[in-house]
């Protein structure tokens, strides 16, 4: 462990275009191969979401995360977990990206160590500013369209939520997330998003690599 917490600079770039998946999303296809494929299109950051139909539990759930874990640390792509912060722990990923119903950031921060990226969903501005005194890396915004890969999903805020927060001055990295598209992407970065977290339209993209790189191109 040891080591600082993760340079607000560095943490801006990497959340680009930050690429969330797990097996159900994948429309059938090998997950190592959609991951090869976006981080070949410019993908910055992958966080393991092994949720939703489908999804692969335990022992099937843990070897899955670690091949696309060891996809990530070959291409140089830091590997996140979605809320499984026992199995981060285990892996030694990189960093965990939790909700509102999971653990605050410092306490998982204190299991997992200080240099590790601790990513939290906010949906409001107390929760955002809750994030930051947890001791929060990044936060994510969303949905900021409508969805389908969420079940649990809150109603859309659109890109006047990430406006919002930087209005009243947040200014930890900011990522949004939910119904992104190619189309849609550069409306949330001119609102002050700093990256574009994205599942299923990279994932389930005819051609993934060219998909990711459509999303990278947007923050240019
Ligand atoms: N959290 C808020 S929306 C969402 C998550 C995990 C799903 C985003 O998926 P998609 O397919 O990019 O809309
Ligand atoms: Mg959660």
């Amino acid at each position: 462990m040891g080591g600082l917490k993760v340079d607000p600079d560095k943490m801006r770039r990497l959340l680009g275009v930050y690429f969330i998946m797990g097996s159900p999303n994948t429309g059938g296809r090998s997950p190592e191969e959609v991951l090869r494929e976006a981080i070949a299109g410019g993908a910055t950051l992958f966080q393991f979401r092994e949720k939703g139909p489908g999804a692969l539990v335990g022992s099937d759930k843990r070897d899955l995360a670690a091949r696309l874990q060891g996809i990530c640390r070959e291409a140089g792509v830091p590997f996140l977990v979605n809320d499984d912060v026992p199995l981060a722990a285990e892996l030694g990923a990189d960093g965990v990206h939790v909700g509102q119903s999971d653990e605050p950031a410092a306490a998982i921060r204190a299991v997992l160590g200080l240099d590790k990226i601790i990513g939290v969903s906010a949906h409001t501005l107390a929760e955002a500013r809750q994030a930051i005194r947890d001791g929060a890396d990044y936060i994510g915004v969303g949905p900021v369209f409508p969805t389908s890969s969420k079940d649990d999903a809150e109603e859309a805020c659109g890109p006047e939520r990430i406006a919002e927060l930087r209005a009243a001055g947040i200014r930890l990295p900011l990522v949004a997330i939910g119904g992104l598209t190619h189309e849609n992407g550069a409306r949330v970065l001119a609102a002050g998003a700093d990256g574009l977290s994205v599942i299923s339209a990279i994932a389930g993209a005819a051609d993934v690599r060219a998909s990711a790189a459509a999303f990278a191109a947007l923050l240019r």
